[in-house]
């Protein structure tokens, strides 16, 4: 008899509500919930692959520990687990506990084992070596969080469903669904929002809904935005609104934006001045308007400056905590009170990298600096790594020259699920259980929903006998690795699910009503999720600096102009630059494995502009050699109008033409990896986040 089970798709920030339907311990069908309160019957694509995910004959089941290159032999749990504690204890005793890095990967926010027991264990290493995506992702966001509302993970997400004009920059919603704005089914919001502007070097499948698109040079947001917040004073259009008595730093902004008008940026930018001001004035008249930017805007030279003035302009123009602008949610586990009360709002350059010096952030250095801090001798190097989640070698700039360190180390330990790209270098690879076969709650995704709403599932499918959780994995390390074995015993006896129970109890939806309040029990009976309201407004309580006020002109970003400035002068050569892109099938680098996701013409393709490629002697279809001062990938070239002149874009998350890999169907269809090409010295140089956007690249029939 076949059932039915609902839990919710976990591969990107969207996290759909589904439902399941399992026969024989086989799952014959997953669609949309259509009672989930926020995606409510949506999902994409890639949903349907969790099945091929979860009976993927690749899919490790049980440790593997290295026999010699590409030889690898299936253990018992406990004799991997002490390998590996083994291997990594070595290490901190011979060279000390900051020759022990670590690296996670993105989909640790999905993963309520890894972000109660991971993070934990990673902290109490107690190395300056702690990586992960986030400086490969939204670090900026989080710089500007921590700068201007005081806490690293207050973030204000769009209120998409109630704005009348979005502006996007450097995101392409329609196809990632949303990033810091958990909003399933993005294309239906947005086509409901009376106008939609998107900035990007590329017209992208968000940029065909929208109203308005409009081409920019890839790297100078930053640029167009201070432009914005120019007109917005010299036009008086400045109107705080609500939140006036909180802010600082006004008129610190009017004198630091002075020289920046439309007129002077459009060289750089590409933005005609005349629609700078247009913009200017329409979101200054405009009640519900919004400015969002991601990705695009994240990873490039000055990704720091441009996430600072994103919120910079939503507040000027009275956006901010206003509906239909930029609001914060009011999630049910909220962390940002206790993490307020015990002194852990974040921090920002405490510490720098031993190498090149990048500044740290929340406690990790930023993930352009991974390989160097392997292959550079010396006190002070990097000699065993853990990774969790993360696949860097397919993700971090010049994962070329990272997948050599990695070669190098004297041991390192991989929690994973597939011996890929990276896991190969690894001594043992520890398989956690796959995501329909672990319970549920979206603990850091919630906090960026444009619903609130909370949402508890219990495994689909029961695991094997052999598998284990990825908390299970880290909490038993942890007791090898740093002792504390009868604390471990007794937290091995209840998992996370306590740590829910009482998140939510003292939670915003908790006890303050006490017996209605939300428990984990009450979530339990409520497999599709229990909806809780539209955002509200939540300043100034919500904000976490001394005197609750909104910092609108942190030292740290004027510090930064007189580099913006430079820009300004900066020659431009012909060189092309490169952008990267995110495809509806495809999901970072680890989701190539199914069938049905790759199926079809090969996606891993260079766009050019048409006048490019006429330039370069390029056809439709034909290949080319991409070569950046770090590497050269062999590309087939995609013509197309769609991509502004002088830039082109290569997907990231392929290249899976590395030997030694277990991938059976991605190997078939591996395409290059662009950060084979991408540069590791090419970063923001305020905050170390990786510019995967404007790499100078040549292009070659
Ligand atoms: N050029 C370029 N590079 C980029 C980007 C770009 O736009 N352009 N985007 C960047 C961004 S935004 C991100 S987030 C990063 C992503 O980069 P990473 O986080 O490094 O890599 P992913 O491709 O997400 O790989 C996830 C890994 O986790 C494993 N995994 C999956 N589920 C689980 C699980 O539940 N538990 C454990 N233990 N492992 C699991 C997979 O097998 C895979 O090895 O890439 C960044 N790199
Ligand atoms: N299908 C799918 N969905 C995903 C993912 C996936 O791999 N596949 N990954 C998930 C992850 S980890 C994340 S972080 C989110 C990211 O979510 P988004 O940020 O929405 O995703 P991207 O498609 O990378 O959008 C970045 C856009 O920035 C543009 N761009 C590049 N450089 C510049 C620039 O300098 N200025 C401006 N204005 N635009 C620029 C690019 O052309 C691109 O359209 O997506 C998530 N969702
Ligand atoms: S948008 Fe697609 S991949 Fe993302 S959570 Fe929804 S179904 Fe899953
Ligand atoms: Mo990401």
């Amino acid at each position: 008899m076949p059932t039915t089970h609902h839990h919710s798709c976990t591969l990107c920030e969207a996290t759909c509500g589904i439902t399941v339907t399992v026969a024989d311990d086989r799952v014959v069908g997953i669609r949309g919930d259509s009672d989930d309160p926020v995606s409510a019957g949506y999902i994409c694509p890639k949903a349907t692959a969790l099945a091929d995910l979860h009976h993927d004959p690749d899919r490790l089941r049980r440790p593997l520990v290295r026999g010699g290159v590409d030889e690898w032999f299936e253990v018992s749990w406990p004799a991997a687990i002490e390998l590996a504690a083994a291997g990594l204890r070595d290490v901190r005793q011979r060279h000390g506990k900051h020759a022990l890095a670590v690296y996670q990967g993105n989909p640790t926010a999905h993963n309520l084992g890894l972000i109660t027991y991971g993070q934990p264990f990673f902290r109490a290493l107690r190395t300056p070596n702690l990586y992960s995506a986030t400086s490969a992702d939204q670090l900026p966001h989080m710089l500007a969080a921590l700068q201007m509302f005081g806490h690293q993970l207050l973030m204000p997400v769009p209120d998409i469903d109630r704005t009348d004009l979005f502006v996007c920059l450097g995101a392409n919603p329609a196809v990632s669904n949303g990033s810091i704005m958990t909003a399933p089914n993005v294309r239906s919001r947005l086509k409901r929002v009376r106008r939609v502007v998107v900035f990007d070097p590329r017209r992208t499948e968000t940029a065909d809904l929208a109203d308005e698109h409009v081409f920019i040079r890839p790297g100078t947001d930053a640029l167009l935005l201070l432009s914005l917040v120019n007109v917005l004073f010299t036009e008086h259009l400045v109107c705080t609104g609500r939140l006036t008595p909180r802010l600082t730093g006004l008129e610190i902004l009017r004198v630091a934006c002075r020289d920046f008008t439309p007129e002077r940026t459009a060289a750089v930018t590409g933005v005609d001045p005349a629609r700078v001001r247009a913009l200017a004035r329409e979101l200054a008249t405009t009640p519900r308007a919004v400015v969002y930017g991601r990705v695009g805007l994240c990873t490039q030279e000055f990704g720091g400056l441009a996430a600072w003035l994103i919120v910079v302009v939503n507040a000027l123009t009275g956006h901010l905590d206003e509906p239909g602008g930029a609001m914060f949610t009011t999630p049910a586990i909220d962390a940002i009170p206790l993490a307020t009360v015990t002194g852990n709002r974040g921090s920002f350059d405490s510490y720098r990298s031993r190498v090149r010096g990048l500044p740290e952030f929340g406690g990790e250095l930023p993930v352009a600096a991974l390989a160097e801090e392997i292959d550079t001798p010396g006190e002070g190097q990097i000699r065993g790594l853990i990774t969790s989640a993360g696949n860097p070698v397919l993700s971090t700039p010049n994962g070329a020259r990272l997948d050599d360190a990695l070669a190098g180390l004297d041991f390192m330990v991989s929690i994973d699920p597939y011996l890929n790209e990276t896991t190969r270098h690894a001594d043992v690879i520890l398989p956690p259980t796959a995501p329909l076969e672990r319970p549920h709650y979206e603990l850091a995704l919630a906090n960026y929903s444009v619903r609130n709403a909370a949402k508890y599932s219990p495994s689909v499918l029961p695991r094997g006998p052999e598998q284990r959780h990825d908390w299970e994995i880290v909490l038993e390390l942890a007791s090898r690795v740093l002792g504390g074995g009868a604390a471990a015993r007794l937290l091995g006896r209840f998992g996370p699910e306590p740590l829910l129970e009482l998140g939510l109890r003292v939670g915003p939806h908790g006890l303050r009503k006490l017996r209605g309040g939300l428990s984990l029990g009450k979530l339990k009976r409520r497999p599709h999720g229990v909806d809780l309201g539209p955002l509200r407004r939540r300043l100034p309580g919500r904000l976490a600096t001394p005197g609750k006020q909104v910092h609108l002109a942190p030292r740290v970003y004027l510090n930064d102009l007189p580099r913006l400035r430079r820009l300004l002068a900066r020659q431009r050569d012909d060189a092309l630059v490169l952008i990267g892109r995110r495809q509806l099938r495809s999901n970072n680098s680890w989701m190539h494995n199914s069938e049905r996701l790759v199926k079809g013409k090969p996606r891993c393709t260079l766009l050019v502009h048409p006048d490019d490629a006429r330039e370069r002697g390029l056809t439709d279809g034909g290949s080319a050699k991409l070569s950046s001062a770090k590497g050269t990938v062999e590309v087939t070239v995609e013509v197309t109008d769609a991509i502004m002149q002088g830039v082109v874009s290569l997907p990231h998350g392929w290249g899976h033409h590395r030997t030694g890999v277990l991938l059976g169907v991605a190997t078939r269809q591996p395409g290059v990896s662009v950060n084979d090409v991408t540069d590791e010295h090419l970063v923001d140089e305020l905050t170390g986040t990786a510019a995967f956007s404007g790499v100078p690249v040549h292009l070659q029939a």
